[in-house]
This record gives C-alpha cells, sequence and structure tokens, in this order.
C-alpha cells in the first residue's frame, strides 16, 4: 500500500475544500515542532531533560524541565508563520501575541505542551494536545477574551503521544485520523484514516483512589461496573489508568473504552480538574469526530461557553453508550430527567 504522508494528506483535504491554505500550514508547523518534542523526550535522561525546572505554572503546579522545553519549542515554530493572532499554553497566565517583527494570521493556537508531565521521569507515555480557533473578524491584538469560544467553533484540535512510537491524532470536523512518524524519513505517516470508537465498551479510565470523594451519581456509575456480571450490568469490566491524558485517550481511540475525570470534593471549588479549552474541548472534538461522545457528566463540552482560559471541567468521554449512562445518572440525580 502506498504511504500518505502528513503533508500530501493536508494538501487532499485542501483540494476537498476542507481546510484553507493557512489553516494546513498552521498543522504543518505544529507537527515539526511536535516532532522536537519527541526527539527532547526520547533522549531521557542522556538529554539531561528530566526533572524539575524548579518554577511553577500559573495553575500553582511544579514544572518539568520538559514542560517548559516543550512551551518553547512550540512558541518558537510558531511565532514567525503568519498562520496566528496569537498563543495560549496551560504554562502561560495570558496569551502571547506575535511578535511585531512577524505576519499576524487569522488563528488562535491554544495547547497543552506536555500533558502527564508527571509520567516523564518514569518513562510513560506524555503527549502534546492541541486546538485551534479562529480570531474574530476585525481582532488585531488578540486576547483572552478572543479565545473564549465554544468547543464547538474549533477548526482543528489533535495531540501527540510519545509513546513507543510518536502518533499524532487529528480532526478537522471531517473524521478522526491518525499519523504515525516514521523516524527514518522523519515524516508523519497516516496509518488510520476515520477512525470509529466501538459504542459498547467493557473498559474504564479513571483515578480510583478520588472514589471517597465522587458525587453519588458516580459513586453509583463506577459502583455498578465494579459489581460486574453479579450487578446490574451484568458483565465484568477492566480499568486502566496511565495518568497521561493523552495516552488513556489514545487507548480507547484505538480500542474503544471511556475515561473520567469527575467532580470530586477535593477540587469542587476549582470546577474540576482538566482544563477546558486546550485538554477537555480538542479531546473531545477528537473523539466526537470518532463517533464517540464528551461530556462533563451533566452538559456536552463542546457546548460550553468558556469563562477563562484556564478552566477546569469534569471530563467523562469514549465510547458512546457508557458515556451516556454516567451522564444520566448525573442529570437524574440532579432531577433533570426521570
Ligand atoms: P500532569 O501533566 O500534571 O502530569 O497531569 C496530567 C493530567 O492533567 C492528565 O493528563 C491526567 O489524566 C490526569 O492529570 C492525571 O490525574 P491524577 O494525578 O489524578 O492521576
Amino acid at each position: 500500500m502506498k504511504s500518505i504522508s502528513l503533508i500530501q494528506f493536508l494538501i487532499e483535504e485542501r483540494r476537498a475544500g476542507r481546510v484553507n491554505a493557512e489553516l494546513s500550514l498552521l498543522i504543518e508547523v505544529v507537527a515539526r515542532a511536535c516532532k522536537r518534542i519527541a526527539v527532547a523526550t526520547n533522549k531521557g535522561a542522556l538529554g539531561g531533560v528530566l526533572g524539575e525546572a524548579g518554577t511553577g505554572n500559573i495553575q500553582g503546579e511544579a514544572q518539568k524541565k520538559l514542560d517548559v522545553i516543550s512551551n518553547e519549542i512550540l512558541l518558537e515554530a510558531n511565532a514567525w508563520g503568519g498562520q496566528l493572532a496569537a498563543c495560549a499554553s496551560e504554562e502561560m497566565e495570558d496569551p502571547q501575541p506575535i511578535p511585531d517583527m512577524y505576519p499576524k494570521g487569522n488563528h488562535l493556537l491554544l495547547f497543552d505542551p506536555l500533558d502527564g508531565s508527571s509520567n516523564i521521569d518514569v518513562n510513560i507515555s506524555v503527549g502534546t494536545i492541541f486546538s485551534v480557533l479562529r480570531c474574530p473578524d476585525g481582532v488585531t491584538d488578540a486576547k483572552t477574551e478572543h479565545f473564549l469560544q465554544p468547543g464547538t467553533t474549533q477548526l482543528a484540535a489533535g495531540y501527540v503521544v510519545y509513546g513507543p512510537a510518536t502518533v499524532l491524532v487529528l480532526t478537522f470536523g471531517h473524521g478522526t485520523h491518525e499519523f504515525t512518524l516514521d523516524r527514518e524519513v522523519g515524516s508523519f505517516i497516516l496509518s488510520r484514516r476515520d477512525i470509529r470508537i466501538s459504542e459498547e465498551t467493557a473498559e474504564f479510565a479513571i483515578n480510583m483512589s478520588n472514589q471517597r470523594h465522587w458525587e453519588p451519581p458516580m459513586q453509583r456509575y463506577i459502583g455498578e461496573l465494579l459489581a460486574g456480571k453479579d450487578g446490574p450490568r451484568g458483565k465484568d469490566f477492566n480499568m486502566r489508568w496511565v495518568a497521561s491524558m493523552v495516552a488513556d485517550v489514545h487507548r480507547i481511540i484505538t480500542r474503544g473504552g471511556t475515561f473520567f475525570y469527575p467532580l470530586d470534593a477535593k477540587i469542587k471549588s476549582k470546577g474540576g480538574k482538566l482544563r477546558l479549552m486546550y485538554e477537555a474541548n480538542p479531546m473531545a472534538f477528537i473523539i466526537e469526530q470518532a463517533g464517540g461522545a464528551a461530556t462533563t457528566g451533566r452538559e456536552r463540552i463542546l457546548e460550553l461557553q468558556p469563562t477563562g482560559l484556564h478552566q477546569r471541567v469534569p471530563v467523562f468521554l469514549g465510547s458512546k453508550n457508557e458515556i451516556e449512562v454516567a451522564t444520566h445518572y448525573h442529570l437524574v440525580a440532579d432531577g433533570a430527567q426521570g
């Protein structure tokens, strides 16, 4: 079978009228930056990139050296290309404007440069997550308010998982596609087109150590899965938890399953654990485009009206039928459904 590179794929999408030249170039630049992040992560201890950076990000989380390096790689790669009005990142409080010496474009890029970074030092998969929005017409100086658009307006979303292989998963709203990095050639090659997530599953991912802090409908849902064949669901379920969202989502993209980071008493005041704009929204777009579902347990993630760049939300995503059951239990508990 003839292999199709990411560049060829993007040209085909342009010819089909599904992306414009600026967006396709932007994705090429992001993919190139991610190849550099892959090289840095692959070096491990030999590259001097492991461990703490000795700084904290704006969410008060300790930054790893690779968090900082990955953020710089993405910012630098995207500054000069002319496709962007501004970038926003988990690692920076405010959006970063494009320097005056470079041309500006019509897109806004958001990213989590290195998701799952607490896994770096133990050599477990980490990843980059990104989302692309259109900069509102007439805006020459893009600020936070211009980024606060619901996930339904995303033009593109993707993630790269740095695991045994480096894999890019991408959507422009016309299906979800996977590309695997051919390290010898240095190109991402299309490895799966139009991925479909099975509607049924018997595998779920959740951090069980938070169980006692969950809300009653979450206790009920997971309790029923744990009861297995003898419980109300009448079948046994298996559990996985990598603690890198990219790796857990990639498993779902590959063999189905569900992922939950629900509200719990510890994180309730923050609204959740995961970030809406550069974690939940891009992943929800990718999952829905593959036939899965993504909710907060109560609402469709993509329809949320963001209120802050670093806003946190509960995340339920994956195989449709299970996400519907878990969401239904929450709505019933709230009295919204009988
Ligand atoms: P880090 O980037 O700080 O490692 O956080 C990873 C993450 O945001 C997401 O990728 C995981 O699914 C989740 O947090 C893991 O959360 P727990 O620490 O509760 O397992």
